[in-house]
């Protein structure tokens, strides 16, 4: 069990040292250990930086589904792969055990290739939070097609642009989605996306909402009468280590969504690794992650990681607040979840309401949370911490990234010593270094700067779907022979990292470099603020001066907003200094976020800058009416 499981500090940098000295053996190891295989390595891995072109257990053969289902059944064939908790709290949760997981796998796998799909294809799957969406991307890992999983929040043009980007053949939907009270049409938005996509030849629809749907004649079939009638057997299709799994989009702050491609063996054997490590998981846990598994998130830590352990992962359908703000906290003691893993804007909101939500529930279950997404301000980290966690429960801040595959900077829960918004030490195989202007490493300690990964890890992206150049461009041509990751940190006095966020992030006052997200926390401090960004507009003398979008708690009583602006920028005077007060103070309804909860700091620099009208498609938020209501409250 050598490396597999880290259980103390000492043992932590033993582990650490290892994997920087002799990585290729420190991956073997766990590769040769915890994974089923059809053919081994010729080679643990090569690199080449400059091309780029990295590889990994080179020439190997398996099946990810092999190692994610099929290994467990002899011991956990009854176990809950995987514990589904529907929309509705009145809908029984469904505890879908490793033997019935393998079976409706590979049912989806034999209804795929009835209806054409081939290793090497690209399905684009578009459901809700439903069983069927888990089924379908491990359908397609079982018969080598290559699955891309849209979030189904993104709109028809949005999800056209990601079906023609990689010519899908097939297209896995739903005939609609329940989102809290709400229900939406998704089939409706595929029709409209496929007016434009020549490539898609059939659609398969589950049934969810019973809504009465337009079906294409001799384009589209229901699914679940097709599942039921295909045969339960599906042979694993033997891929190589290197062959695609699936590609991801991800949004770049200029130009098309990036189709991120992972491969098979590398991204297995490392969302394997760190879920166990990093979720300290037991055999008898109930691990639960929040996320959707339209984002690298739920990919690689509600489907990839937790099953190639054999762990029980809930699959949640529903949103936070439905029927009301106790909804998390209600399924953690109903299923006594013991690791739950969210965001910070989750979290952020929660905090917004009443504590007698979280209260009012058992959670004495918990053993670990987690936070993923966003720097999570000092704010949100200890009510996380006093609230959820009763300051039992380890909190692990996770920075990664889709292009990472997997978590790259992590405290391992009861072996690091956690400190509030430091996602703490890089995790073995990881190897980060710190850039300054010039383009030169930063030794040493107490020092921040642009933050690179010097050496590849199993799970990193190997190029952009269709665009090798573009991978190279904006990941390895910044910094030569090394990763970018386009955040900023900084490393504290003993070698902890603490993620400040995008670079872009950066704002420069009166030649001072400040980072929004200390200036955020210092702000959100503030017992009025629910949540705020901060960006830069240009100031005839200092350059730029900063504009700041404050979301203040529904509170009731209004508070007087001059006193609230004093107030704030007396707290930044305090936390910062007084270079980094705020010119400009706008109290917003909210503030326009990605759909997975990241605050647009793009859109709101555009509005504070006075360039509207270049503000591109904001159609793909999650709340693109609050963007209106801000242009209209715009300080000039
Ligand atoms: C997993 C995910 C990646 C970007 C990344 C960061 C930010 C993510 C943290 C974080 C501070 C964290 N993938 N980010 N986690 N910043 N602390 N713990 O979110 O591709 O959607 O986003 O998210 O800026 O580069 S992602």
């Amino acid at each position: 069990m050598s490396n597999y499981h880290i259980k103390n500090l000492e043992e932590y940098f033993k582990v650490y040292r290892k994997s920087v000295h002799k990585p290729e053996e420190f991956w073997e190891e766990i590769a040769e250990e915890h994974f089923v295989w059809r053919q081994r390595w010729d080679n643990v891995m090569s690199f080449d930086f400059e091309k780029p072109e990295i590889k990994w257990f080179e020439n190997a053969k398996l099946n990810i589904t092999e190692n994610c289902i099929d290994r467990h059944l002899r011991t956990r064939g009854d176990k809950t792969a995987i514990l589904f908790e529907p929309n509705d709290p009145n809908e029984e949760a469904q505890h879908i055990t490793y033997k019935r997981l393998a079976e409706r796998v590979n049912q989806m796998a034999n209804v795929l290739k009835d209806n054409g799909v081939q290793k090497g294809d690209r399905v684009c799957i578009y459901l809700p939070m439903i069983p069927e969406l888990a089924f379908a991307v491990l359908a397609c890992a079982r018969i080598g097609a290559i699955h891309s999983v849209v979030f189904a929040g993104f709109s028809s043009s949005a999800l056209a642009t990601r079906i023609n980007d990689s010519d899908c053949k097939i297209v896995l939907t739903s005939d609609g989605s329940y989102r809290g009270s709400k229900s939406i049409d998704l089939k409706g938005i595929v029709d409209e996306a496929l007016k434009t996509c020549p490539s898609v030849k059939s659609v398969l629809v589950a049934k969810r909402i019973n809504s009465d749907i337009h079906m294409e004649e001799g384009r589209d079939k229901w699914l679940q009468p097709l599942l039921d009638a295909a045969s339960k057997d599906c042979e694993p299709e033997i891929m190589d280590a290197e062959d695609p799994l699936f590609i991801l989009y991800t949004s770049g702050s200029t130009g098309k969504p990036k189709g991120m491609v992972h491969t098979t063996a590398g991204y297995m054997v490392y969302t394997a690794y760190t879920f166990k490590n990093v979720f300290q998981y037991r055999e008898s846990d109930i691990y639960w992650c929040t996320a959707d598994i339209g984002w690298i998130t739920g990919h690689s830590y509600i489907i990839y990681g937790p099953l190639a352990n054999g762990a029980t992962t809930v699959m949640f359908e529903g949103v936070p607040s439905y029927p009301d703000f106790g909804r998390f906290w209600e399924i953690v003691e109903k299923h006594k979840v013991t690791q739950f893993y969210t965001a910070p804007t989750a979290i952020r909101a929660l905090a917004k309401e009443d504590l007698a939500y979280v209260e009012k529930y058992d959670l004495s279950s918990l053993k670990v949370l987690g936070s993923v997404g966003e720097p999570i301000n000092e704010e949100a980290w200890h009510w996380y911490d006093d609230n959820v966690g009763k300051k039992k429960s380890p909190i692990v801040d996770t920075w990664w990234q889709t292009e990472t595959g997997g978590i790259l900077i992590s405290p391992i829960p009861y072996v690091t010593p956690t400190i509030p918004t430091f996602a703490t030490l890089p995790l073995p195989g990881i190897q980060p270094a710190l850039m300054d202007e010039n383009g030169e490493e930063i030794k040493g300690n107490l020092v921040e700067g642009r933050l690179c990964i010097k050496f590849p890890w199993p799970s990193i992206a190997r190029t952009i779907w269709g665009n090798h150049e573009r991978y190279r461009d904006t990941y390895f041509s910044a910094y030569k022979g090394k990763y970018f990751t386009g955040d900023g940190a900084r490393r504290d006095a003993v070698g902890y990292y603490r993620i400040t966020g995008r670079v872009d992030d950066v704002i420069i006052v009166s030649g001072h470099n400040l980072g929004t997200a200390p200036i955020e926390d210092a702000i959100n401090e503030h017992n009025a603020v629910a949540e705020s960004a901060i960006v830069g507009f240009p100031h005839d003398i200092k350059g730029n001066a900063l504009y700041g979008f404050i979301t203040l708690k529904e509170t009731g009583e209004s508070r007087n907003h001059d006193n609230l602006r004093k107030e704030i920028n007396q707290l930044i005077t305090e936390q910062i200094g007084p270079i980094a007060k705020l010119d400009k103070i706008q109290f917003t309804v909210g503030l326009p976020k990605t759909r997975s909860g990241k605050i647009m700091r793009r859109i709101l620099r555009k509005i504070a800058c006075n360039e509207a009208e270049s503000l591109g498609d904001i159609s793909t938020l999650l709340n693109p009416e609050v963007v209106q209501q801000i242009l209209e409250e715009r300080i000039a």
